[in-house]
């Protein structure tokens, strides 16, 4: 169990105040919403005397630097200000917002369990919406500070980032939206009920919108063995005005990687809700294995290299650095990288050290025994975490997030850190286990001569688009407009189905790409021969954008690229493949809501010369229970799209008056999932797959369409 060093924490407190006006000034910048007319355009916190409310006015200022209480935790500002201004606290008032605040909360029973006196915690999601989370730990000190007259409870509940920080035992990492603690929760909950388990006894707490509506009481007794915390709040839909609903499947996502962030902590996930959209349920997430289960986890539907999961722990520079990682016989490389149990896509300072120190170990490694002789080149980064699966977690004081959406560690240290824990023990584990580290060179070395090859094949590709810039495919029929904004192209399977799509279209807005039969596996194939197949070239060149690193979205050349394919196995099966193509090429497609699936209708209902056209089982059924079930409908039931005429294509699936489009999205919270979810329909092991494509009919669910 992680667990700081009390010495250096204690130094730490004393710059606290500080820190805390940078933490919340960090948090200004990302105001997204607009401001009102009394702003003056400027967040500086201010706080004035009034706002304490100090039942003893005369016990305030007495504190000594490094010996931490309550009366140092400076009241910034009012919950009023959070109610105000929720984003500025929580980032957005949206679904995310909303399933924020149990974070918040949860993170308060992680860090009890980081200190060593929680293994269980349990979030339950009630009837009516509202959440209780609960634990096992040594429950939020209740006695009264002699200094403040106050109990630690009103402390965390009520003031602004007070959260978990007091009694010199008290430490919490925090970070980024995460860790603003349980009093913006409270501000922004139409009432939320606090119960605490200590030395035998019961107490409990009610709040309604950040105020105290039944302060601090006894109620009742326990066994001096069972203590904890306890916390039950609703969403104030006066805040969340979007949505103050649930969703199990994101909870669900954040509270098992908490766990295996967290090894040894079991967390409990459990659905009381019972309506239309949902069923009871409940999970449960415990890895004695931590990050190391979360590479077999990730990895479970590939193949890897070799048995074991590498694992690194140390910590240098007060940072607290755990690594597992674990190839497997893909190309892709899936690393997550954590900051405070906080994911970082953007990477960082941890990131960049753990890349390094893979890059230069493994260099050391294959020169030292030869692998590589004097006159080859270095192996790169990416050839040695071709079919890498890691993960970065470190744990840090003061982490400092940067980029545009505050994602990317930037703290140095971290860096150092990282690169020299991992180079270290890389380099014995390396040693001890001389047939691993064969497996991953040689396949560095194949990558590095496929890399090549790419290379100049992207280059050929580059060289032909510079020269010629209306050099599109030669199957592409494209659309009139040449303005982005009006126009969709449609991939459709199958040269006939393109036929008829061409013939039915709307030229002057309507693009189409016929692509030959299955596409290309971009999660089997190397990138060279990625790059030498028609139909992926052909989406490259038509898209206009580019990819990876290249890719820019302004030289987009449709507004929708609408996947068009028959409504059956195989078709879901292409639809698949061209997502994986998109998701890892040009990911930004899909997260911007440019990519869409047409819709093509399974049945046609004819009845006394009125055309009915359903799109599933139930909604012919639902047609048939309305027009009647008699001798005179005539149903026909398509099996692909090659068997519309131009003009039903045109009716059904391509008219933007009357078709129906499903978006492909990532909802941001589960993006890993999705990750794993390609991972599995893509990957080698057949078993996995099956199994994923039988529960779920059509693989979208994990896209949130
Ligand atoms: F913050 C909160 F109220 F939202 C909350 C806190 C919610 C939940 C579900 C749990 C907790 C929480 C807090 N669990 N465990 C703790 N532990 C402490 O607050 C604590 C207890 C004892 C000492 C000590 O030094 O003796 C220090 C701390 C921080």
């Amino acid at each position: 169990m992680y667990m700081p060093e009390n010495k250096k924490r204690d130094a730490l407190m004393a710059n606290e105040k500080e820190k805390r006006e940078n933490t919340i000034l960090d948090t200004n910048e990302e105001i997204t919403e607009p401001m009102t007319e009394e702003d003056d355009g400027s967040y500086e916190v201010s706080f004035s005397e009034n706002d304490r409310e100090y039942p003893d006015d005369n016990v305030k200022d007495t504190t000594e630097v490094g010996e931490y209480n309550p009366d140092a935790i400076q009241v910034l500002e009012g919950l009023e200000a959070v109610r105000k201004r929720p984003g500025m606290y929580i980032g957005t008032t949206s679904s995310r917002g909303l399933h924020h605040l149990v974070y918040e909360i949860v993170d308060n029973s992680v860090d009890e369990a980081l200190a060593g006196f929680c293994t269980e915690i349990t979030v339950t999601i009630h009837k009516d919406n509202s959440i209780t989370v609960s634990d096992n730990g040594r429950g939020i000190p209740v006695g009264i500070n002699h200094k403040t007259g106050r109990n630690a409870v009103d402390l965390v509940f009520t003031e602004l980032h007070a959260g978990g920080k007091f009694g010199g035992g008290g430490y919490k990492v925090s970070g980024g939206l995460h860790g603003v603690g349980a009093s913006v929760v409270n501000a922004l909950s139409e009432w939320l009920d606090v119960e605490i388990h200590q030395g035998g006894k019961i107490y409990k707490e009610s709040f309604s919108r950040g105020k105290t509506i039944i302060p601090l009481v006894e109620s009742g007794v326990c066994s001096e063995e069972d203590t904890g915390t306890k916390v039950t709040f609703i969403p104030d839909p006066m805040i969340f005005t979007e949505t103050t609903v649930f969703e199990y499947d994101v909870l669900r996502q954040r509270m098992r990687e908490m766990a295996f962030l967290t090894r040894g902590l079991r967390i409990t996930l459990c659905d009381e809700r019972k309506d239309e959209h949902h069923s009871p349920q409940e999970q449960s997430f415990c890895y004695e294995g931590g990050i190391r289960e979360f590479v077999t986890y990730l990895n479970h539907s590939k193949t890897p290299l070799y048995d074991t999961v590498m694992y690194f722990e140390g910590t240098k520079n007060n940072v607290y650095v755990e690594v597992a990682m674990q190839h497997n016989d893909g190309y892709n490389n899936s690393e997550y990288s954590f900051v405070n149990n906080i994911n970082t896509p953007e990477g960082g300072m941890h990131l960049v050290g753990f890349r390094n120190a893979v890059t230069k170990t493994f260099n050391e490694y294959a020169r030292k025994n030869k692998i590589l002789k004097d006159s080859d080149q270095n192996l790169t980064g990416e050839d040695i975490r071709e079919g890498i699966t890691a993960i970065i977690s470190v744990k840090i004081e003061d982490p400092q997030f940067e980029g545009q959406t505050k994602q990317k560690l930037g703290n140095a240290e971290a860096r150092g850190a990282t690169d020299s824990i991992v180079s270290e023990q890389l380099t014995y584990f390396l040693e001890q286990n001389p047939a691993i580290a064969k497996k991953i060179c040689e396949k560095s070395i194949l990558s590095q001569r496929a890399r090549e090859a790419a290379r100049k094949a992207r280059d050929l590709s580059r060289r032909k688009t510079a020269l010629d810039s209306m050099s599109l495919p030669g199957k592409l029929a494209d659309c009139s407009d040449k303005d982005p904004k009006n126009c969709e192209i449609f991939l459709v399977e199958g040269d006939s189905a393109g036929g008829s799509a061409k013939s039915a279209r709307s030229r002057a807005t309507q693009a189409i790409l016929p692509l030959r039969g299955k596409i290309l596996n971009v999660e089997k194939a190397r990138e060279d021969k990625i790059y030498a197949n028609e139909e992926i070239k052909a989406m490259i060149t038509a898209f206009g954008t580019g990819i990876h690193d290249d890719f820019d979205i302004s030289k987009l050349r449709y507004d929708k690229i609408i996947i068009m394919t028959d409504a059956d196995v195989d078709g879901a099966h292409i639809d698949t493949l061209m997502l994986t193509f998109l998701y890892r090429f040009m990911p930004e497609l899909i997260r911007q809501g440019h990519v869409y699936l047409a819709m093509p209708p399974l049945f046609k209902l004819e009845k006394n010369k009125k055309v009915w056209y359903a799109y599933s089982d139930e909604e012919l059924s639902r047609i048939l229970d309305e027009v009647g079930r008699d001798q005179n409908n005539r149903i026909q039931r398509y099996k692909g799209l090659g068997e519309m005429d131009p003009e039903q294509l045109w009716e059904t699936t391509m008219d933007p008056a009357r078709r129906v489009l499903k978006r492909v999205q990532f909802n941001e919270e589960t993006e890993s999932e999705v990750d794993l979810t390609f991972t599995i329909l893509m990957g080698d092991k057949v078993e996995p797959r099956r199994d994923f494509i039988e529960r779920n009919a059509k693989f979208v669910k994990n896209l949130d369409i």
